[in-house]
């Protein structure tokens, strides 16, 4: 049983719980100055190296094993395996053509609008998760401080392992922890939206990718679900520094929609019932939908795009009928074998919804 019991906040924190850019009504959203085109993200069935053919392409990411090892700067391979449908790419396409460069250990490649840049970091080689998440996160900030398109939309951060360890102890509070320490400050006027998954690849090397424009987004937050910078301290020393959604700064509107699960409030629910879960993480977007909204009928469809990470590959058939079921046949979904960031979690979605 988790009281809640309210943590001290940095002042960070505090400055964003009075941020004009959080807990937006539907109006307020709407009301902010779009100035970018969207950047168009599809999962699309071809061979890498012919997305890479396209000068407008700025990211192309695929999943598991079988996916290539490539050296194009634009492409990035992430551990997760795919379930259910023929592999497929992630796709991102902005107005091209794209410059490509390295700070350090983090490799980028932007169109002026957006960058899409990508950082791996040897947990060994920082005393753990918790160092490695700190190293990656500082790094972020001193890149967004330099980059011309450094306003950062959206984070996916992949790590090994991401239940293993009891209490505070568990991989993911450590790396919440050290997101914590290494974001220092930067992200006074909203967190970007995130994504946290467990792979299970036994490589202790946290991977990080983001989405960052050259004007800032509006994050928004889902009246079901406690903001998860303000989850309580039964769940961790640090919070969950994201925001459900991110409202980007483009016309037409384009929202890019964090990791969502069966949480309300700050609780977890329908333990050990996928299915069920699986029902409350459908209701906590549409009702983020519904808080974002600025056209009634852009609701999943084929102007989306969705992951789901499915914690029991056994349980991807079953999910991917009831999606089916709920969607329709032309929303575009990959289901993905991952782990979820508390271990009675079984199925997370996250996406991208254009209106
Ligand atoms: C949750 O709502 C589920 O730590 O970056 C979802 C999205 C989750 C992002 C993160 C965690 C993160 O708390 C877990």
């Amino acid at each position: 049983m988790c009281l809640f019991t309210d943590r001290p906040r940095n002042a960070a924190q505090r400055m964003m719980e009075l941020s004009p850019h959080t807990d937006l009504t539907a109006h307020e959203i709407t009301a902010v100055a779009p100035c970018l085109p969207t950047l168009r993200v599809q999962y699309e069935s071809v061979a890498a190296a012919d997305a890479l053919a396209d000068s407008a392409v700025l990211a192309v990411i695929g999943f598991g094993g079988s996916a290539p090892t490539l050296t194009d700067p634009r492409y990035l391979r992430v551990g997760l395996e795919p379930l259910m449908l023929p592999a497929t790419l992630e796709v991102w396409r902005g107005r091209g053509p794209v410059e490509c460069g390295v700070d350090g250990a983090i490799r980028w490649t932007s169109d002026g609008d957006y960058t899409f840049a990508a950082i791996e970091v040897n947990e060994i080689a920082h005393g753990g998760i918790a160092g490695a998440a700190r190293v990656a996160y500082e790094a972020l900030s001193a890149w967004c401080g330099a980059h011309p398109a450094r306003h950062v939309l959206r984070i996916w951060n992949y790590l090994d392992a991401i239940n293993t360890g009891a209490g505070d102890e568990e991989r993911y509070r450590l790396f919440c922890a050290g997101r914590a320490a290494g974001m220092n400050g930067q992200f006074t006027a909203g967190y970007p939206a995130a994504t946290a998954i467990g792979l299970r690849d036994g490589r202790r090397v946290l991977q990080m990718y983001w989405l960052a424009a050259r004007q800032a987004g509006a994050p928004a937050e889902n009246p079901r679900q406690l903001s998860a910078w303000r989850y309580p301290r039964c769940y961790g020393p640090a919070a969950p520094n994201f925001a459900r959604a991110m409202r980007a700064p483009t016309h037409p509107p384009q929202l890019y929609i964090s990791g969502t699960a069966a949480i309300i409030g700050h609780t977890s629910h329908h333990a050990d019932d996928s299915a069920a879960q699986l029902g409350e993480t459908l209701a906590n977007l549409g009702s983020l939908l519904a808080r974002a909204e600025v056209n009634d009928k852009a609701r999943f469809g084929p102007r989306s795009v969705w992951k789901v990470y499915v914690r029991h590959a056994g349980d991807a058939p079953m999910l991917h009928g009831l999606l089916r079921e709920r969607l329709g046949a032309d929303t575009p979904l990959l289901l993905l074998h991952g782990e979820v960031c508390r271990a009675e979690l079984l199925v997370e979605i996250d996406g991208v919804q254009n209106f």
